[in-house]
């Protein structure tokens, strides 16, 4: 920690005298419905209740002492990393946050996460000027950056040989895939750039502790040079360096630039236009970047998960479609008259009935981009035909009209819109008809054609239209990964996880659970990771300490959602409801009350998370408690969604179909292949390598296939390294410049960042080795240490004795000192009060000599 010195130190006695003039109060952060937060300080205090005068305004307010937290001293404005305050409480936090936001430092530490809040504007911070700048550095040498993440996973990689992996969560619109962007920018530039890591550059002092909490917690408790780098705006970061030796974007590699095309192309089928963002994600990737021995990239691969296929048919008035439909009838050309579409967007049923521009979007330009990407990609014009073939045949059936008899059963008045669906898909008119208007069913032990009703004939169309754009977002993936897989050796990824956070809404469904449920695992994986570090860098040191694996703090609600046998948690019981014969969302709905909240057998053990659990009052659902926050799901539908049912018939139409890419979306549903894949028989670009073996009426729910994606995502999560990345939304206007302190408060709530701080506050946040205590406090002991040398340890103990600092809020380790949360402040107060002391004298000196 750089000592500010008394010689040359104007700025330091600016700094003491600053200091000087807060210790005079006893200042505080007031809570405050509309800021959030308001400076105030305590005037009185009387039993257990205190009245405060606020800073703006003067006016005075009696409130409960605990309703108050404590302020940190002006040093600690804008410190880079959030653990190094003194007090860790949610105020500070966010003013910490709010105050950097506010100078342009968009990104701030919080021990082991990164914090990004969305700046709303293009900022100069991602050149390859500044790429260079981070590189091979360690992560104090520069202001708190995304790259800097990127650089620590790369260096990490190379010098343990452990895979990595970076996590990226946060709400809607607040910045998660940009910020995989830049990782990825990043990586693919230096990567290219490579000399691979070598221990001997700078990099080494970080490496040499790099598994240890101090390389990550900063060894101190105290902002670095707080008096140099607390007005610097983030910009600031020197953007002079031209003599740089990047790599452009021209330069890159084929491979470098296919990973980067590969987001252009999963933009325009998997993101839209939302009230919150205009390029929202509708789905999670975890996009890994393996590299080879050398340090070059060696491949990449992505896994994506739980696809809001439901915006094809359905959508908010003032949101849209996924962008491809609109790049497609915008951009499309002769290609359209291929795909049958003669009209514009208002043409389309699934279209016109919600907005179809949106400001800032040229889709004619996305679509050349994303013929672009295409190209870069290697994918034939003929392939890219199957992927708009089915685009198209999703807007076709959109039109087609279903109207009913007297007796209410379905009928198709126009064929002729299901013979543009049934030419696109290569599937007979008659047996597409009759499969959506007529099916054969098993009733009991025959099968009967059963009439269907109007309404639930526009579901089976619209139940078609999610399946096929879900199967061929994941032939698309497929495609992609096919394309960015070498034969290499590859020696280690990094992976970078895009995902949604966690999800409270004044409607909690079926979706919000799942994503609240990943979120709930993420979390434990957080907490996990922080306990092991904790706990290593505590035994390193030779310190007692008691706590318990706090990642275990979040296993009865994971136990609540996932559990089975015994314990049969939400999840498995849904599945279980859904194969019952008369089983509704409300049966299911009063089961899991019976299970989570009726009465114990007797001796029945409670499980734990019974107490997560709690009925609502007034609708049909369950309340789960989430380490984020209470949430009421509503459970209607929710069976119909878990199965998410497309009739029989329709599939063995599909399957069979004469266009080799329909037929193989269908393929896992029929027990013969759809296609001889004999001699003779070229295999589709899009099934190769596919397995298609899947056995007859291989049914899997929604929640099974989530649950298996997401236990093999934590399985490899748990088997890297981790680095966490925290977006965060500032404001509902999607301005720059504005915090909104209750809603960014809220979001430190759900993705942890406060929770991390709560553990931390556990045990000893602020730690400082023993040569910086000294250098730094000794002016508190005087005469304490005798001259000439003495052990650092011992040093230590001698200070810690003459300050007279209660045992418990310190431990002494084996190279360093640990400090409850707060006591920092203290020290820094008596120092700095003697400091102004010292500073005046010689003042008063220098005027009486001058
Ligand atoms: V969603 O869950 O997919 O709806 P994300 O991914 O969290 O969401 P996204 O990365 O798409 O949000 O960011 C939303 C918008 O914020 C972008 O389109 C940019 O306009 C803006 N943004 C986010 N991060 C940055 C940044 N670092 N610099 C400039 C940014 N603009
Ligand atoms: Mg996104």
């Amino acid at each position: 920690m750089p000592v500010p010195r008394i010689s040359h130190s104007g700025e330091a006695a600016r700094a003491a005298a600053l200091q000087a003039e807060f210790n005079e109060k006893r200042w505080v952060w007031v809570p405050d419905d509309k800021d959030g937060y308001l400076a105030g300080w305590v005037v009185k205090e009387e039993d257990d209740v205190g009245d405060v005068v606020m800073a703006a305004g003067g006016d005075i307010r009696r409130l409960p002492l605990y309703a108050l937290s404590k302020m940190n001293p002006p040093k600690f404005d804008r410190v880079e990393d959030i653990a190094d305050l003194t007090f860790l409480n949610e105020a500070s936090v966010v003013h910490n946050l709010r105050l950097r936001y506010g100078s342009g430092a968009i990104y701030t530490y919080s021990g082991l996460f990164l914090v990004a809040i969305n700046p709303y504007q293009s900022l100069p911070l991602y050149s390859d000027t500044i790429v260079q700048q981070y590189r091979s550095k360690r992560r104090d040498e520069n202001p708190p950056h995304i790259f800097a993440i990127a650089e620590r996973a790369w260096v990490n990689m190379g010098e343990e040989r452990e895979n990595q992996s970076i996590l990226i969560t946060g709400e809607s619109g607040a910045g998660k895939t940009e910020s995989t962007k830049k990782v990825i920018q990043y990586l693919a530039a230096i990567a290219t750039d490579t000399h691979p890591p070598t221990p001997s550059h700078s990099h080494s002092q970080s490496l040499s502790s790099s598994s240890s909490f101090s390389s990550i917690m900063p060894s101190t408790g105290l902002p670095r040079s707080p008096s140099v780098r607390r007005h610097k705006p983030h910009q600031s970061v020197s953007v002079t360096n031209t003599g740089s030796h990047m790599t452009s974007k021209g330069r890159l590699g084929l491979l470098e630039r296919q990973i980067l095309q590969a987001n252009p192309i999963l933009e325009a089928f998997g993101n839209a236009q939302t009230q919150r963002n205009n390029n929202s994600s509708r789905f999670g990737k975890f996009v890994r970047i393996s590299f080879s021995p050398d340090g070059s990239i060696a491949g990449a691969n992505i896994d994506w998960y739980l696809l809001e296929k439901s915006r094809v048919v359905v959508r908010a008035e003032a949101e849209r479609s996924f962008h491809v439909f609109y790049q497609l009838m915008e951009g499309g050309g002769a290609l359209k008259d291929t795909l049958l579409l003669d009209g514009g967007v208002e043409d389309y049923e699934f279209l016109n009935k919600s907005r179809r521009e949106v400001d800032g979007i040229n889709d004619y330009e996305e679509w050349n981009a994303l013929q672009n990407a295409f190209d870069v990609m290697g994918f034939s014009a003929a392939e890219q035909l199957e992927l708009f073939r089915i685009v198209a045949a999703i807007l076709h059936l959109g039109n087609i009209t279903i109207t009913s008899t007297r007796a209410d059963d379905a009928v198709m008045p126009d064929p002729s819109q299901a013979e543009r669906v049934c030419h696109l898909l290569g599937i007979p008119v008659a047996e597409f008809t009759r499969a959506v208007l007529r099916p054969r069913v098993l009733a009991g032990r025959e099968w009967v054609t059963q009439a269907r009703t109007r309404q639930q004939a526009i579901e089976e169309i619209g139940a078609l239209s999610k399946t096929l754009y879900e199967k061929s977002f994941g032939s698309l993936v497929d495609r992609i990964n096919r394309a960015l897989d070498r034969p290499s050796s590859k020696a280690n990824f990094i992976g970078v996880l895009d995902i949604a956070g966690f999800e409270i809404f004044e409607v909690n469904a079926y979706e919000q659970l799942l994503i609240n449920y990943t979120n709930e695992k993420l979390q434990q994986f957080f907490n996990h990771h922080m306990f092991v570090l904790e706990q290593d860098e505590y035994a390193r040191e030779g310190i007692q300490w008691e706590y318990v694996n706090f990642g275990l703090d979040l296993q009865p609600t994971i136990d609540l959602i996932e559990g089975s046998g015994n314990a049969i948690g939400v999840l498995s019981l849904l599945d279980e409801e859904c194969i019952m014969p008369k089983a509704s969302d409300l049966t299911f709905t009063n089961k899991l009350h019976q299970l989570w909240h009726g009465e114990l057998a007797p001796g029945e053990e409670p499980h734990a998370g019974r107490l997560k659990y709690e009925p609502p009052r007034f609708h049909q659902g369950f309340i789960v408690h989430h380490y984020a926050g209470k949430v009421e799901y509503h459970t209607d539908g929710w069976l119909e969604k878990n199965k998410d049912p497309l009739n029989d018939n329709l599939t063995r139409v599909l399957a069979s179909s004469s266009e080799r890419y329909v037929a193989s979306l269908f393929a896992e549903f029929i027990d013969t292949p759809a296609f001889s894949s004999g001699p003779g028989a070229a295999p589709n670009m899009f099934t190769l390598g596919k397995k298609r073996t899947l056995k007859k009426g291989a049914f899997r729910t929604v929640g099974q296939r989530h649950k298996e994606q997401l236990s093999s995502l934590m399985a490899q999560l748990y088997a890297t390294q981790p680095h966490f990345v925290r977006c965060i939304v500032p404001n509902a206007h999607k301005k720059p410049g504005r915090i909104d302190v209750p809603l960014v408060l809220d979001q430190l709530r759900c993705n942890g960042v406060l929770e991390g701080i709560r553990i931390a506050r556990l045990g000893y946040p602020n730690r400082l080795p023993f040569v910086e205590f000294r250098q730094r406090y000794e002016v508190l002991t005087p005469g304490v240490i005798p001259r000439g040398y003495m052990d650092g340890r011992k040093a230590c103990l001698r200070m810690v004795d003459a300050l007279e600092l209660d045992k418990s809020i310190f431990r002494i380790g084996t190279s360093k000192i640990f400090f409850k949360a707060g006591v920092l402040a203290e020290l820094e107060e008596r120092r700095d009060a003697l400091l102004f002391d010292i500073f005046s004298k010689l003042q008063a000196q220098a005027r009486m000599f001058s």
